[in-house]
Parts: structure tokens; C-alpha cells; sequence
């Protein structure tokens, strides 16, 4: 079973590149102008054990990286096609020294998102800011047509939070992608 997929999504405001394998070993190129986005989407790609290349520009911060978000939503959700035989569920609880980050997810074909990241709102974190990495999580779970519980318990450092964040995703994702059977995991039979 072949499960890459390649998305351009160009609009007025941006273009974003998405290339995946969602059974690679965590190689990856990115680069969407952002340099903490692009050190929590390597590290997301290499915890998630997905090949990942994305390239992205446009005008305005907060416009590429829900368009990131956006493109890269879809493109795992068309990767994984119609489901057939995939854990669907995965969680995973992960420290980053003082943080520790808490993750459920379902690729069940609805959107849901509990988000609790803990983040200072008026400060940014490197280059980006906090309202725009939540707004990524919010478009990614919108268009991979997940459930998205992404909470984090206590930490006092917002790098090291979000980072906690991106890896529990990312090892959830690990988890409900992978092939447990040759059946549609849900009663109703399509996901
Ligand atoms: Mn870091």
C-alpha cells in the first residue's frame, strides 16, 4: 500500500508545498520561513516517523502557517485514504525537561479539538506567535478530519511546552497510523 501524497495549495495570500510518506523513517526538508516552525515540523516528521517536505511563503505570518497547517491536514488525511486497517486511535504523554505534554487523538473523519497548551498569549516563541500556533493545530485537526486532545499539564518554559506538544502529536499520529488489520476500524465500516 502506498501511502505518500503531494499537496500544493497556492492562494492571493500564499503558496504551501506538502510531500509525505506515512511510512517513511522521519526524513525531511522544510522550510516555511519560520524558524520555529520549522524545528516543531522536523521534529514532528521525525517523531511521527513521516517523510515531510514542505516549502511555504506568502504575506503574512499568521496566513503561512495556517496554510501550512491547512495543506498539511489534508495531505495526511488523503494519505491515509480510506483507512482500511490503521490503529485510528493514538495518545502519548511526553516530557520536555520541565514540561510534559498530553495527547489523544482518533482519525475518526470528524474535526473535535481540545487544546490546552499553557502559553504565555502575549508574549511570541522565537519568531512566531502563540495565537498562531494554536491556530496551526486548530486548521491541521479541521482538515485531517481528527479529534485532537492536545493539552499541556504544567511546564514553565513556552518553548519547551510547545515542543512537548508537537512530539505528542506526532507519536500519536505514529500510533493511529499504523496497520493493526485488514478491516475498516468502525462498526459503521467507513471512517
Ligand atoms: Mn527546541
Amino acid at each position: 500500500m502506498d501511502r505518500t501524497e503531494k499537496l500544493t495549495r497556492e492562494t492571493k495570500e500564499t503558496k504551501v508545498t506538502v510531500e509525505l510518506n506515512l511510512d517513511g523513517s522521519g526524513k525531511n526538508d522544510i522550510d516555511i520561513g519560520y524558524k520555529f516552525m520549522n524545528h516543531m515540523l522536523t521534529l514532528f516528521s521525525r517523531h511521527g516517523n513521516i517523510d515531510l517536505n514542505i516549502k511555504a511563503s506568502g504575506d503574512l505570518t499568521h496566513h503561512v502557517i495556517e496554510d501550512v497547517g491547512i495543506t498539511l491536514g489534508q495531505c495526511i488525511l488523503k494519505a491515509l485514504g480510506d483507512k482500511k486497517g490503521i490503529n485510528r486511535y493514538g495518545s502519548a504523554l511526553i516530557p520536555m525537561d520541565e514540561s510534559l505534554a498530553r495527547c489523544a487523538i482518533d482519525f475518526c473523519g470528524r474535526k473535535a479539538l481540545i487544546l490546552d497548551l499553557k502559553l504565555n498569549e502575549e508574549c511570541n516563541i522565537e519568531d512566531v506567535a502563540v495565537e498562531d500556533i494554536k491556530h496551526f493545530f486548530n486548521s491541521f485537526a479541521e482538515n485531517a478530519k481528527m479529534n485532537l486532545h492536545l493539552e499541556v499539564l504544567y511546564g514553565s518554559n513556552d518553548h519547551h511546552k510547545t515542543e512537548a506538544a508537537f512530539k505528542a502529536l506526532a507519536r500519536s499520529i505514529k500510533q493511529a497510523k499504523t496497520i493493526v488489520s485488514d478491516e475498516i476500524p468502525s462498526t459503521k465500516g467507513i471512517l
